[in-house]
């Protein structure tokens, strides 16, 4: 299995994704949910605006599956943002250290529903630049050749302007 250490311009950026956003904790909290064509998969969630001189971010899905069957994602891409890269991550902490880690393929069980959230599963987002206030359309590629587009708002990152947090060192 192959790993990413995170350099240190990420890490930064790493640790801040690992703050949980004041809404993104709960569900319910009042973005549209999306019913993607066709089937009983519905889309939601949000981006996490770029900080001044990044152009690295995420985004948090959240998806529903209805169906009898399990779908799995195999892949996200940027619709329309050239340049910009976006992929599958998760996040494991060790020792306080944040470690990304690409997956080829997301799972999403029958009948359930996936919640990506701050500090976990993502979608990895390079070399884009992302205000509050902003729309982000992103291509979800699922194994049996679908692809489904899901326009996502951008969000600041706190309500309350925190920005202090728990590592150190
Ligand atoms: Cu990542």
């Amino acid at each position: 299995m192959k790993r990413i250490t995170i350099k240190k311009g990420l890490l930064a950026v790493a640790l801040i994704l690992s703050v949980p956003a004041a809404s993104a904790g709960g569900s319910g909290d009042g973005e549209p949910m999306l019913r993607v064509a066709g089937d009983f998969l519905e889309v939601r969630g949000f981006v996490r605006e770029t900080l001044p001189g990044l152009n690295t971010s995420a985004a948090y899905l959240e998806l529903d599956n209805g169906a009898d069957r399990d779908l799995r994602l195999v892949g996200v891409q940027l619709s329309n943002r050239p340049g910009g890269v976006a992929s599958l991550h998760t996040t494991e902490e060790r020792d306080g250290i944040s470690r990304m880690r690409p997956l080829k393929v997301l799972p999403i069980p029958a009948g359930q529903t996936l919640k990506m959230a701050p500090g976990g599963l993502h979608v990895m987002l390079e070399g884009v630049r992302l205000r509050a206030g902003d729309s982000l359309s992103l291509e979800l590629q699922f194994a049996n050749g679908e692809t489904r587009a899901v326009t996502l708002p951008v969000r600041g990152m706190q309500v309350g302007n925190e920005h202090h947090h728990h590592h150190h060192g």
